[in-house]
């Protein structure tokens, strides 16, 4: 009987060398029920394709993963060569776009199956039923095709996370994806550490790991509120932190990116984690992705020391508007600037680098709205220049509540699961969600934040030559004064990079 499962981690784009970890969860859970597991990694292997399709004969169903973006299309298309060459073969999809389309996914024929949510109890039960020809409609959380009808089985309650085994890379070659991160010459640990501490890091080997599935939070832009139903589950503090040893001692790590959607849920998790990590002497920075403003606020000297001195190097805050009219409808009224400002600040004092995130245009808002948001940004990053500032655009997504909003002012959704996957899609998004003929203004604006300012705003004043200090000043007063349209020390930084590329053509 048929006892190898093939996981498949579509394209994302040429960047993205991020580990898969989804499939890795998934593949570690198999294992332990004595399949036989192999993750193929198209962002790795040109032959990803052939690679599954030549073992199509010999496996018991191929899994494939997917957000919204590149991922789609590319799953579909491998999809779409295994019912030509392999009629009867299952496919299996998972992740987070999948969860909330899944009747498209079923109804194109792109799936057999789609496992919504977590995914780690799921696939046993489902690799079982397939197996053994058992009933798949029994399995909680997950959407088949069943009578010619699509159908959806009961929500699956979250698994605790220390009742799986803890995350592992032995599925994969984990050394391809730390080279490919190593050569990352501007890479975020590379630049947040020189931030931090004025030299390049000596160890720059880099992995990820998930520390939590869920949130708690119910964001109006965000499809985690239906998919999870604000539920979170955690690694305790002590589970967490032998993960990051053995994964520390076994790959010599420098940094881990924790990809968890909120990591300070529990904050006593977190300090068992920190205490543990010294106890246990292990060297190493660490950067949580997801971190609530107000946790961060909320914690004290001390808390924060500890953080710090266990390897938190840096941390990424969704604070996404400065309005409370649009924070109260992205259900984020509980982080007003006052409390992101505080909240970076603490970090700062801590050399801890806030990545602060914004999100614009979201359905109806206001031209003001947008522009205090863009002025907030801008003003938080010329109060605490060692921030970094990211400004986003909007994206109606199936399963978030925004997406009614969007359809209602416009928004057209792709007509097949493939049109998910187009770059246009992104644009059109964006043309539909917020009043188009302000778009290419803000969008210019917004440039100019993300781009233009940081070189300044970041540097030791007295470490600039005479030019710099001039443009640092001009750009200072620029974003002072709201001045956004016209970056001319920018350009000037520009003009002058181009003619030195010019007349130093090898350097
Ligand atoms: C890492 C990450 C990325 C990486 C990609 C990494 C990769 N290798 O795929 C990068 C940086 C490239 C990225 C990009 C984007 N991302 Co992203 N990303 C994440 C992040 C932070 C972590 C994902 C992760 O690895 N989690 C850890 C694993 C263990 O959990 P998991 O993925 O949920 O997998 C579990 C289940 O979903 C399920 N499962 C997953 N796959 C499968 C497959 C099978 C067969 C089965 C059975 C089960 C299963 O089982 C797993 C274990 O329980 C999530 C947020 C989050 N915290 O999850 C956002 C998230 C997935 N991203 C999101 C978005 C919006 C984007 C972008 C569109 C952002 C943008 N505007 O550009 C782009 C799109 C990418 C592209 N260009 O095509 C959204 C997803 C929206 C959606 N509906 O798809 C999320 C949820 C963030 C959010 N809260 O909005 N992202
Ligand atoms: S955006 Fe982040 S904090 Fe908000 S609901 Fe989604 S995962 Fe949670």
């Amino acid at each position: 009987m048929k006892n190898k499962i093939l996981l498949y981690q579509p394209t994302i784009s040429s960047h993205a060398f991020i580990s898969p970890l989804a499939l890795l969860a998934i593949g570690n859970s198999l294992l332990e029920e004595n399949y036989e597991v192999e993750i193929v990694d198209a962002n790795l292997n040109e032959q990803a394709h052939e690679a599954v399709l030549s073992q199509g004969l010999e496996v018991l169903f191929i899994g494939i993963t997917a957000m919204v973006g590149a991922q789609i299309k590319d799953g579909v298309n491998l999809a779409r060569k295994i019912r030509e060459r392999f009629p009867g073969l299952p496919i299996v999809w998972g992740g987070w776009f999948p969860s909330v389309a899944y009747n498209q996914f079923l109804q194109e024929g792109a799936a057999d199956y789609v496992v919504i949510g977590q995914g780690e109890t799921t696939i046993k039960e489902l690799a079982d039923a397939i197996k053994t020809g058992g009933e798949k409609d029994r399995i909680p959380g997950i959407a088949l095709k069943k009578d010619g009808k699509f159908i959806k089985t009961p929500d699956r309650p979250l698994t605790d996370l220390n009742q799986l085994p803890l995350p592992s890379y032995d599925l994969i070659d984990a050394d391809v994806y730390i080279k490919k991160q190593e050569e990352i010459p501007h890479g975020q640990f590379r630049n947040t550490y020189r931030k931090v501490y004025g030299v390049e890091p000596s160890n720059c080997r880099t992995l990820f790991l998930s520390t939590s599935y869920g949130c708690p939070n119910n964001c109006s832009f965000c499809c985690s509120p239906e998919v999870c139903r604000r539920k979170w589950k955690g690694l305790s503090g002590e589970n967490l932190a032998a993960a990051v040893e053995r994964l520390q001692k076994k790959y010599d790590l420098g940094f881990i990116w924790f990809m968890d959607a909120e990591f300070f849920v529990d904050k006593k998790r977190v300090m068992t984690f920190c205490r543990e990590i010294l106890k246990r002497k292990v060297k190493i920075h660490w950067d949580p992705d997801g971190v609530c403003a107000r946790d961060l606020a909320k914690l004290s000297e001390a808390e924060l020391s500890l953080l710090k001195e266990a390897g938190c190097l840096s941390l990424f805050i969704g604070a996404e508007a400065a309005a409370l009219e649009t924070l109260k409808k992205l259900k984020k009224e509980h982080t007003p600037p006052e409390i992101v400002e505080e909240a970076v600040a603490k970090a700062l004092e801590h050399k801890i680098i806030p990545r602060v995130s914004f999100l614009l245009g979201t359905p109806g808002e206001s031209e003001s709205s947008i522009l205090e948001t863009i002025d907030f940004s801008c003003k938080l990053k010329l109060r605490h220049p060692l921030s970094d500032i990211i400004l986003l655009y909007f994206v109606p997504l199936p399963g978030t509540a925004f997406y009614e909003e969007s359809l209602k002012l416009g928004f057209v959704p792709p007509a097949s699961l493939a049109g998910w996957a187009d770059k246009i899609y992104l644009k059109i998004s964006v043309k539909h969600s917020i009043v188009s003929e302000l778009r290419e203004k803000h969008a210019s604006m917004a440039k100019n934040i993300k781009h233009r300012f940081a070189p300044w705003a970041s540097c030791d004043k007295e470490k600039l030559c005479l030019p710099e200090k001039i443009l640092k000043k001009v750009c200072t007063f620029r974003l002072q004064h709201s001045l956004y349209r016209y970056p001319v020390d920018y350009w000037a930084l520009k003009t002058v990079a181009k003619l030195y590329k010019r007349l130093l053509p090898s350097q």
